[in-house]
Formats: C-alpha cells, sequence, structure tokens
C-alpha cells in the first residue's frame, strides 16, 4: 500500500514538473532560435521578373510565391549577378564576380569544380556559425578535381568540400548529362556493373541520339540539345551506362521537395541552412502530370506552377514543424526569363499574352535589366516588416549579408564584391547598394538609377532565343528611374555621365574587389 502511494507521488510529481520543464526547454529553444534563425534559400531557375502574380503577373497564377510575398518583403530592385546560371551560382557561393574568374561560365555537365575548397563560401560561412547545411536541386558548379569527376566512384570535391554537409543534387543542368542525382559524393542507384561514362565532345556508347534518332524523342529540340537520349529527351553532351540511376524528369521536382522536406524534419531542433535550388522552369520543362496544362500556357508554365507548388510545399513544412517564425526565407531566382532555350515545348506559341520579364527589357542572356533583376523576396514573420523594398540588392551581397546576419567577420580575402546589405534586406533600411555590376554578354554598372551597358559585339537579337541581348557597339545610357524598359539610349546627350561611369567600370574591373 506504502509502495503504491509513493509511486503514485513519484509518478504525479513527475507529471507534475515535466510539464514547466518541457516549457522551459522550448522557451530555451526558441530564445536560442531567435539568436540563431534558420535561413532557407529557394533559388529558381531562368524565372523571370514578370513570371510571378506578384510581381504583376496576370495570366499566371502563384499563390504560394505570392504568400511570401505578402508575409515578406518584396524587393523590386533585386539582382542575380549574371544573366546565366554558372556565373549568377559562383557569385552567391562567394561573394565574388563571376567575371573576375576564368571558366565561371555556363558550364558543361562534366566540368571540374570551379570554386576552391578551402575558401570561405557561404555555406562554410554558416557552419562556421554553427548551422546545419544542406543543398537540394541544381548545382551547376563542377565536380571533382581537373579533368572533371569520377562518376563511378567518390565524387569530389563537390558541395561537401564547400561547407554543405549534406547535398542532393544534380551535376548541372537537366538538358545536360549524366541525368543522374548525386547524394553526398555518390552517383544514387547505380550498379557497378553498368559504370556511367560520359563524353561533351564525342559520341560514347551506342545509345540513341536525337540527332540520329529523332523518332524516339517525346520532345523535340528547337535548337541544340541533339545529343543522347534519355527519358526521350535528347540532351546535350553524350553518355552511356548507369541505366538503373537515371532520373525521370516529371518526378524531380517531388524528389527535390521529399528531399528538402526531410532535411528540414531532420534538422528542426537546431539552425539550419537549406539550399533549395529549383530545376523548374530550366528546359527541359518536363513537370508532373498533375502540372500538365494546368497554366494553359505549355510546359514552361507548367513547370511555374510547379516551382510555386513545391514553395509552398517548404512553406507548408516550416508550418507544420513550426519553424516559420523562427525561419528567414529567401526566394529568387538565378537569371531571368527565356521562352525558347532549345526544346519544341509550345512555350512561344502559347505564351499569349503573359509577359516573362514584365515590364522590364531583354531576359536571360541579355545585358538589358530582365537579364539579372529576378523575383527577389525576404520573409521573416514578425521581424521583416511586410512591403516592397525599391531598394539595390544582389545575390552576391547574401555573404556579407548572412556573415552579419550570424555575427560573424570577414576575412580580408572573402567574398571581394560582398556588401552588407543586411539592413535593407530586413527592412530596415530603404538603401541598399549605391552601385552594382551587371553580367551578360559584357559589363553593366548600375550607379543609383542610371545604368551604363559597355560596347558590345555581337547581334541585337540572338537568333535561337530570340532574346534583345542588349548588344550595342557604343556604350549605352539609360535612366532607369524614368525608362524602366531601357528605351531610351542617353549616352549621346550625357556623354560626361556615360565616360564617368564607363571609368567607375574600368576601376571595379581593375582592383581585386570592390567591397567597401
Ligand atoms: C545554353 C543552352 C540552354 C541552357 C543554357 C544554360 C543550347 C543551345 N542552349 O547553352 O538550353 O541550357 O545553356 O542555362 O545548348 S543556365 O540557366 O543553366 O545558365
Ligand atoms: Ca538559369
Amino acid at each position: 500500500m506504502m509502495k503504491r502511494l509513493l509511486v503514485s507521488i513519484i509518478l504525479a510529481s513527475i507529471v507534475f514538473f515535466a510539464g514547466p520543464l518541457r516549457d522551459a526547454q522550448f522557451d530555451k529553444a526558441e530564445a536560442r532560435f531567435t539568436l540563431q534563425p534558420n535561413i532557407v534559400l529557394i533559388y529558381t531557375d531562368d524565372l523571370g521578373y514578370g513570371d510571378v502574380s506578384a510581381y504583376g503577373a496576370t495570366k499566371i497564377k502563384t499563390p504560394n510565391i505570392d504568400r511570401l510575398a505578402k508575409e515578406g518583403l518584396r524587393f523590386t530592385d533585386g539582382h542575380a549577378a549574371a544573366a546565366t546560371c554558372t556565373p549568377s551560382r559562383y557569385a552567391l557561393m562567394t561573394g565574388e564576380y563571376a567575371w573576375r574568374k576564368k571558366g565561371t561560365g555556363v558550364l558543361p555537365g562534366d566540368a571540374s569544380l570551379i570554386i576552391e575548397p578551402g575558401r570561405t563560401t557561404l555555406p562554410s560561412l554558416l557552419q562556421k556559425a554553427g548551422y546545419q547545411t544542406g543543398v537540394v536541386g541544381k548545382w551547376h558548379l563542377g565536380l571533382g578535381p581537373k579533368g572533371g569527376p569520377d562518376w563511378n566512384g567518390e565524387i569530389k570535391p563537390g558541395p561537401n568540400e564547400l561547407g554543405f554537409g549534406y547535398s542532393f543534387i544534380m551535376a548541372a543542368t537537366g538538358d545536360r548529362v549524366p541525368t543522374v542525382y548525386l547524394e553526398n559524393r555518390r552517383v544514387v542507384g547505380l550498379d557497378p556493373a553498368d559504370p556511367i561514362r560520359v563524353d561533351y565532345s564525342q559520341k560514347i556508347g551506342d545509345w540513341p541520339t536525337g540527332r540520329e534518332n529523332p523518332g524516339q524523342l517525346k520532345m523535340h529540340p528547337s535548337h541544340g540539345h541533339d545529343m543522347t537520349i534519355v527519358n526521350g529527351v535528347s540532351r546535350i553532351g553524350f553518355m552511356t551506362g548507369g541505366k538503373s540511376a537515371l532520373w525521370k524528369d516529371e518526378d524531380m521536382a517531388d524528389l527535390y521537395t521529399a528531399k528538402a522536406v526531410s532535411f528540414l524534419e531532420r534538422n528542426k531542433t537546431q539552425p539550419f541552412f537549406l539550399f533549395f535550388a529549383t530545376h523548374d522552369p530550366h528546359v527541359p520543362r518536363m513537370p508532373h502530370s498533375r502540372f500538365v496544362g494546368k497554366s494553359g500556357m505549355g510546359p514552361r508554365g507548367d513547370a511555374i506552377l510547379q516551382a510555386d507548388w513545391c514553395t509552398g510545399e517548404l512553406l507548408n513544412a516550416l508550418d507544420r514543424l513550426k519553424l516559420t517564425r523562427n525561419t528567414l526565407v529567401i526566394f529568387t531566382s538565378d537569371n531571368g526569363p527565356v521562352v525558347d532555350d532549345g526544346y519544341k515545348d509550345d512555350a512561344v506559341e502559347k505564351l499569349g499574352g503573359h509577359k516573362p520579364a514584365g515590364a522590364l527589357r531583354g531576359g536571360k542572356y541579355s545585358n538589358f535589366e530582365a537579364g539579372t533583376r529576378v523575383p527577389f523576396i525576404v520573409r521573416w514573420p514578425g521581424r521583416v516588416k511586410p512591403g516592397v523594398s525599391n531598394a539595390l540588392v544582389s545575390q552576391v551581397d547574401f555573404l556579407a549579408s548572412l556573415a552579419a546576419f550570424t555575427d560573424q567577420k570577414l576575412g580580408d580575402a572573402d567574398a571581394p564584391d560582398s556588401f552588407n546589405v543586411l539592413p535593407a534586406l530586413l527592412g530596415q533600411s530603404k538603401a541598399g547598394r549605391e552601385s552594382l555590376v551587371e553580367q551578360a554578354s559584357v559589363l553593366s554598372l548600375r550607379a543609383g538609377a542610371w545604368k551604363y551597358i559597355e560596347p558590345a559585339k555581337g547581334p541585337k537579337i540572338q537568333k535561337n532565343t530570340n532574346t534583345e541581348t542588349g548588344n550595342d557597339p557604343d556604350g549605352q545610357l539609360y535612366n532607369l528611374a524614368g525608362d524602366l524598359g531601357e528605351t531610351n539610349n542617353l549616352a549621346a546627350r550625357h556623354p560626361d555621365r556615360a565616360k564617368a561611369m564607363a571609368a567607375r567600370l574600368q576601376q571595379i574591373r581593375q582592383n581585386a574587389r570592390s567591397r567597401p
């Protein structure tokens, strides 16, 4: 009897104290998270300034991205560092303008890693601050040592050597071989008896190609993209082997999302940084069947709906895990939009009145604003006041800004072009950078509302993609304050300003860094 009473008393006190104890831990956790909030960077591929309803699109609805915009700060002058993928990602990761370094243009799928392990990168910086770091999705920064990766062995250096504790990636793009996923240095699902071989200079193995076997295609190229066929789509580059590891394009977004959500679940009790790099709406646009036909705009529009869905899944996961308030979410894109990027996917025919670049001129590959000015949203409930910011900010600034965010000092050699624009990103200041270099076929300098585009050789319209390149043999000068669409070249009217901006650009180029 006495023993039973004693047990009851002990049990009762456990129940009594356990409640408050749990609360205290919860409070403690909250306090820690308040100091060190999680960071989720959602990085879409080729999503244009005008592709999102929060940015004015009316022909397509992106409710999940719009939710971010409604709950966060929407930037109207936020930039990728370049008008194509690899240089943008290089700058995002290193805080260095990619044009400073040779070999940072759009990479083939078998390129070696272009960032030196050991240098300060966005993930290594956050890892040092105690974050669990992960990348899921498109990589396109090369893999392995000089000479390229060993697809059948341990693939390094790569993201895991640059500061990502976890990686689930595609090597390059959906339209480049090898069409397989890598998880932490290994090709996923590879059968060693069927090794992967990749060649970008000549055909390897006996797999069909788009050029020789067009009858086997479910999507035909419009330009390029006529090499090895995988999953009914001919790609850039030749491959053979790795049959059990080949991806199915239609399942890619679901898989990336699942991998990203499990990363969030695994790390919910500690600060984390997730770099979620979607493949959508890059070519080949092969969304899951549940999105097919849903935009009325063909695969490009459907792939945008899919990217929006992925965004929503991540936001829902944060809600479900009760992490929303402690998580800084940044949403942006690696470069501007392109309609025909090499496949006959009805994007041109079904565009209708949709304007992927919104009111901006140009698009992916272009020196005009739509090359680099992209959707750019920051959400941190309770800390970042929802609204709109016109501050000039760039993805090259993430490194210095998140260094400030995590109370870390950059070394002299670190992130040479990254400005701390944290006050602008958090909406505490209306001002971002005063000036910014934009990279496409040549460099442009933004100084406030003024934009100077260097003299550029080459056609005014890129034939295959039908992009307005912004190339002109003479330097161009625009005042975006009254001429966002860059239609009124003021170089002849303001020769002194054009000259001064050209000189300043030259100076930034010659100095090893532009960071204050
Ligand atoms: C181009 C490809 C284009 C796309 C781009 C890279 C051809 C004809 N065009 O060379 O389809 O893959 O490279 O896009 O091959 S990016 O977003 O990764 O920079
Ligand atoms: Ca891109």
